[in-house]
């Protein structure tokens, strides 16, 4: 029988080498989080008035607000670079109903407060819909085409579409910022990773009104291989966004 000829096949054309894209890693926490080729959502957890301006549920609870408005320049930065390159963004508030059947009676009467979660405090009711305190502040605004959650949870996927919006988005990367860290966002974080999505937090886009709970939660988070997530700075996420996404 006569052998085959032997027929050299490239795998690929010297084009498609060309035209494929090389796959950008952020430095980050507890390894490389290699960015897919399809962008990322940006998740910005509760940047309302509620949690970083005085007279707010954050401050009813008893806490100094100041902390977690120094986070706005660096939320704001990692928002504009997200528009800019066409994530899908999704803001969410925490929020109740006016007429509050979405609020536990248990989370009603949680901590030792003069006003509660509905009562009236300098900003309207507190953590209810529609209120002024309950608005995104405004350096941090949506714009049309992003979403903004209104979340009866700690955590943005209890009682919400998000799933769904991620799912019709074919999202399979997150990235976090917002407040606080230890609460909302590490709750939303650890709802998303049993969800399977890779989820990356942008550790000076968060912030807590305890920055010792904010150290443990960065590291409970990426400890054991990175059991919930990663984590990087601002400084690492934006250029390396910009470098794989931008035109
Ligand atoms: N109290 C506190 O740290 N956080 C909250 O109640 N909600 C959010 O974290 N958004």
């Amino acid at each position: 029988m006569k052998p085959h000829p032997i027929r050299l096949i490239w795998p690929r054309s010297a084009n498609t080498w060309q035209d494929t894209k090389r796959i950008m890693n952020i430095e980050a926490m507890p390894y490389p989080y290699a960015l897919p080729e399809t962008p990322p959502a940006l998740i910005l957890i509760d940047m309302q008035r509620d949690f970083v301006e005085q007279g707010g549920f954050g401050s009813a609870l008893g806490n100094d607000v100041s902390l977690l408005l120094k986070i706005v320049p660096t939320v704001k930065q990692l928002l504009e670079t997200a528009r800019e390159l066409g994530m899908l963004v999704i803001h969410t508030r925490e929020a109740h109903k006016p007429d509050m059947s979405d609020c536990p009676v248990s989370k009603r009467n949680r901590g030792k407060c003069d006003i509660r979660i509905g009562d009236e405090g300098p900003m309207g009711r507190l953590l209810i819909d529609g209120e002024v305190g309950n608005q995104i502040i405004d350096s941090l605004k949506p714009v049309e085409g992003e979403y903004e959650l209104s979340k009866p949870g700690k955590g943005a996927f209890y009682a919400t579409a998000l799933d769904d919006i991620l799912a019709e988005h074919n999202i399979t990367h997150i990235l976090f910022g917002g407040v606080t860290t230890e609460v909302c966002v590490q709750t939303t974080m650890r709802e998303a990773n049993d969800r399977g999505f890779e989820c990356l937090l942008v550790e000076d886009a968060t912030e807590s009104y305890f920055p010792e709970f904010k150290q443990a939660t960065l590291e409970m988070i990426t400890a054991q291989g990175g059991i919930v997530g990663w984590a990087a700075s601002s400084d690492e996420v934006i250029p390396a966004l910009k470098t794989q996404y931008g035109k």
